[in-house]
């Protein structure tokens, strides 16, 4: 029988998480227009929306905002960040920024030109935001089976080369700025990239003068299932794969509030010397000075603490064996998921889950509301709300992956939680068949999953 590492910390602060009956919960859900976003922190009792910002810091951590250094330039601790980045992933120039989307808003405004295309290993919302507000048009180039929730493959995050190779046949190298390629990738459920992948991506990269940049938001995990299941890596340290990793990339964008063990920060790492000073002259514009990037300077101290626990491999391992256990847990019990369980969260399959419900009824999203409803458990839908319409002809995306995200924020619940999770999930599963299906009656314009608003379909 497979065994789960013990939690490699102690608990030192706690925070006591309200218990609100079920009508209680009902009331909340419908206030908050059926969309878990919207709901109080408060009203929820575990807490799985995202790993985004949630993480629990360590003591070193705690310590460190004591050395916060405030100036408004120069800040001792900013030297600190850039210096870890530089230590731990290689990068020549780093600028910093509030959190992930400030990087891309940096790195597609320098980079994309209009009419361009940028292909990337699935969607993220965020991201692809940027890249389309800037006139890019995004191509999916990840290996089509990450689109089958069924398929069990170690490395479901991989560039497809052909589809790659394909695209600059079709369009030109000159029509794609740069490469995204993200490690893990979130929308596949948190599928890895293999080291084989990206050395292929670089080579073929390199042929036609390509630029590659990461998204490296959680690196760390991507370099655990390296660790775990590529050949050659099972005695490298985290430290070290994760460095050669990004030493396959031009540059980065990272949202620290994942891997960087921090509630709250980001960068824009490049090689490059000229993009660097750009960045350093927009960075002023929409962040703050390039020495703190609208960063606190206590901020940025926890953050490069942050990465170097990260790569410790206790603290690795059981994270992403934390995860899993609360995956296998519902394979088990015939609960449609997706496979493999990824490195941050478990993906309820939803058309599986609720095949009496379309696509257009927005299943997983009805699935995330009935979840809150009946356990106090808040998740996210991953599915048709969040994919958006097309840009230029207004049609709702239908990603074939329709899913509910229970994200497991780092250091934060126990293996007990995790059960209380499951089984609630068990029991909803039993009674699927009397969840309806949704419909919006406010849709923002962009990024509406944040703020959007729903009622169930007569
Ligand atoms: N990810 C998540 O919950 C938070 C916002 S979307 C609900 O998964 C990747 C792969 C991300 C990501 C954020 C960002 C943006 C970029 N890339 O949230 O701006 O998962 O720090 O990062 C979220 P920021």
């Amino acid at each position: 029988m497979k065994t789960y590492p013990a939690e490699p910390y102690r608990i030192k602060v706690v925070e006591m998480p309200n218990m609100l009956n079920r009508e209680e919960r009902i009331e909340a859900i419908q206030t908050a227009g059926y969309n878990t976003f919207q709901l109080k922190s408060e009203d929820c009792y575990i807490d799985l929306l995202t790993d985004s910002g949630t993480n629990a810091m360590s003591d070193r951590q705690w310590a460190g905002l004591m050395i916060g250094d405030e100036a408004y330039a120069g800040s001792r601790n900013w030297a600190h960040l850039e210096a870890t980045v530089k230590e731990y992933y290689g990068f020549k120039h780093i600028v910093p920024t509030h959190q992930g989307r400030g990087a891309e808003n940096i790195l597609s405004k320098l980079m994309i030109t209009p009419g361009t295309y940028v292909p990337g290993n699935m969607y993220f919302t965020t991201t692809r935001f940027h890249q389309e507000a800037n006139g890019a048009q995004f191509r999916d180039i990840i290996i089509d089976e990450a689109h089958d929730s069924q398929i069990d493959l170690p490395f479901k995050g991989n560039i497809d080369l052909a589809k790659l190779q394909a695209l600059i046949d079709e369009v030109g190298p000159d029509k794609i700025p740069y490469i995204c390629l993200a490690v893990t990738v979130n929308m596949a459920g948190g599928q890895p990239v293999s080291m084989k992948n990206m050395r292929d991506v670089r080579e073929l990269c390199d042929k036609y003068g390509l630029k590659v940049y990461y998204d490296c938001t959680r690196c760390v995990e991507n370099a655990y299932f390296i660790k775990m299941r590529e050949e050659g890596y099972a005695d490298k340290t985290i430290k070290a794969i994760v460095k050669e990793m990004f030493s396959y990339a031009d540059g980065a964008t990272m949202s620290g509030k994942k891997d960087g063990l921090v509630n709250i920060g980001g960068f824009l790492a490049t090689n490059d010397d000229e993009l660097y000073t750009k960045a350093r002259e927009m960075v002023v514009v929409y962040e703050g000075m390039p020495s703190y990037g609208g960063m606190t300077g206590r901020d940025m101290e926890a953050f490069a603490i942050g990465i170097k626990e990260s790569c410790v491999f206790e603290y690795i391992c059981h994270r992403v064996e934390q995860v899993a256990y609360l995956g296998d847990k519902l394979i088990s019990a015939g609960v449609p998921v997706v496979q493999p369980i990824g490195g941050h969260g478990v993906f309820l399959d939803a058309r599986k889950f609720l095949p009496h419900i379309p696509q257009e009824h927005l299943p997983a999203q009805s699935l995330a509301a009935h979840l809150y409803m009946e356990s106090g458990v808040r998740a996210m839908e991953r599915g048709v709300v969040s994919a958006g319409r097309n840009k230029d002809t207004g049609e709702n995306h239908m990603p074939k992956l329709e899913t509910v995200r229970l994200t497991i924020p780092r250091r934060v619940y126990t293996y007990a939680h995790m059960d209380i999770a499951a089984d609630a999930i068990i029991k909803l599963y039993e009674n699927r068949d009397s969840i309806r299906g949704l419909k919006f009656v406010y849709e923002p314009p962009m990024l509406r999953f944040f703020n959007a608003r729903f009622d169930y379909v007569s």
